[in-house]
């Protein structure tokens, strides 16, 4: 997708907050400081339009950003920070669930991973909780620039054993190399357009 116009909408506390679903949107989820906002400024090609931090628990609000006019990306606020104050820790559960339960415009959760962390219980816990919900999931192991060529396939088979998730279905990615970038926009556009790939299944099977 190429990216005419990019801005910030909205930080919704709730989902009563979202504004109208009248687009398609993708979520970005993981755990504080895997890298959420980083790629989503990489995917949009614009530096600074997501608020990115080295101190974990920055963004604690459902952030909307319109793109082309026609698409919502959801940057949400990561889980596992334990130093955040509870009071922010306590909102984290209802915000994000009741989002995801209730989104009917969601189309996908691109869900991150640190290639240099084994999944942690929080992160396993979301992983079943985004299967149960039976929400479209696009696994992203993030942060490879910081390891070997050697070490990623390690970190990548590492990562497939504890998630479950084949490797296949991991998409590697670094913001500074821009690797993945591509991989990751067309996993996103066919997560946006299942509708019309079943409706090409129905036609061929109206004239057969
Ligand atoms: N080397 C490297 N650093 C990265 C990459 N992606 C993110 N970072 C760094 O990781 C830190 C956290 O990035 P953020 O994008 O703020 O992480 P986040 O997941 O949005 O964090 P919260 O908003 O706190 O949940 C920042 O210092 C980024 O510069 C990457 O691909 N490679
Ligand atoms: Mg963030």
């Amino acid at each position: 997708m190429i990216v005419h116009s990019a801005e910030f909408i909205i930080s919704a506390p709730t989902l009563a907050g979202c504004p109208p679903s009248e687009w398609p949107e993708i979520a970005f989820a993981g755990r504080s400081n895997v890298g959420k906002s980083s790629l989503v400024n990489c995917l949009l090609n614009r530096k600074g339009l997501v608020r990115t931090s080295s101190t974990p628990g920055r963004t604690q609000l459902l952030n909307y950003f319109a793109i082309n006019e026609q698409l919502y990306f959801v940057d949400l606020p990561g889980y596992g920070f334990a130093r955040a104050p509870r009071s922010v820790r306590e909102k984290w559960q209802p915000m994000v669930h009741g989002y995801l339960k209730g989104r009917v415009s969601l189309k996908a959760v691109v869900w991150l991973l640190d290639v240099r962390r084994e999944p942690s219980k929080e992160d396993l816990q979301f992983l079943d909780w985004l299967e149960e919900s039976e929400i479209p999931t696009i696994p992203v192991v993030t942060k490879i620039d910081k390891v070997s060529r050697n070490e990623l396939g390690r970190c990548l088979a590492k990562i497939s054993s504890s998630t479950g998730l084949p490797v296949e279905l991991l998409t590697p990615f670094s913001v500074l190399s821009r690797k993945g970038h591509a991989e990751l926009w067309e996993l996103i556009s066919m997560a946006l357009e299942p509708d019309e790939i079943s409706d090409d299944t129905n036609d061929d099977s109206v004239n057969d």
